[in-house]
């Protein structure tokens, strides 16, 4: 039996994850790099500053900036990203969501977030959410981020849960990484590709139902 669903924010909760990457997109005009949807993928579940060298690393030839230059530019995409975050709604939280949160809340399942994002408690207050998780766990009090456990391993150890019997939800390749690593079973929602260390694939969050993820758990 499952006892705690853990949820990713950005790109599971709600589509946060279009805003970072409108945001870092700025950034990439502003230093013509080039920057596409696809290489965006590789930045989902990344923190800001491992995302920024990923996309530095996209120009013809290198350019050597130096640690403030870094900080500087990684602040800028976070005031873009901040910016655009205003508009989020309760209206924001994406299909299926609410409806697994009042199907887990009636069948006893602790819920929480596991999010790299040090803008979650901002998210999670635009979206109206902040009674909906028993806990939420973001970057800015963890050392190592996703691919590492970490983040997932604090949520379930807040909850009182042994990470053999969480379930971690994600949209990025490093957080199902991460969600493996610590030990849990892992959903993993994309529209353009399947993960063979996934325990489940789905499409879209719309597909997430209680009774489906109970079955496939204890399967
Ligand atoms: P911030 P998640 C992650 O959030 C995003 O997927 C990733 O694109 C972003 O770079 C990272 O948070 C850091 O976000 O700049 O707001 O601290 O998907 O783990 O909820
Ligand atoms: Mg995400």
């Amino acid at each position: 039996q499952i006892q705690a669903v853990i949820f990713d924010l950005d790109g599971v909760i709600t589509d946060t994850a279009e805003y970072h990457y409108q945001a870092w997109g700025m950034i990439a005009k502003e230093l013509g790099l080039p920057f596409t949807r696809e290489f965006n993928e590789n930045l989902k579940g990344v923190s800001r500053i491992a995302s920024l060298e990923l996309l530095l690393g996209q120009a013809a030839t290198p350019h050597t900036y130096s640690p403030e230059e870094m900080e500087e530019m990684a602040t800028r995409k976070n005031e873009f990203y901040q910016q655009l975050i205003q508009q989020v709604t309760p209206a924001d939280v994406l299909p299926g969501i609410s409806e697994l949160l009042a199907e887990l809340k009636a069948h006893g399942v602790k819920t929480g977030i596991a999010s790299a994002s040090k803008n979650a408690f901002t998210v999670i207050r635009l979206l109206g959410m902040e009674k909906d998780f028993g806990v939420i766990v973001d970057a800015a009090k963890l050392a190592r981020n996703k691919p590492d456990p970490e983040v997932f391993l604090t949520a379930a150890d807040a909850l009182g849960v042994d990470p053999q019997f969480c379930v971690g939800v994600e949209d990025a390749v490093a957080g199902v990484e991460a969600i493996k690593a610590a030990g849990m079973f892992a959903v993993y929602i994309s529209l353009q590709e399947n993960m063979s260390i996934a325990d489940m694939n789905l499409n879209h969050t719309a597909e997430l139902n209680y009774s489906e993820l109970n079955q496939q758990f204890a399967a």
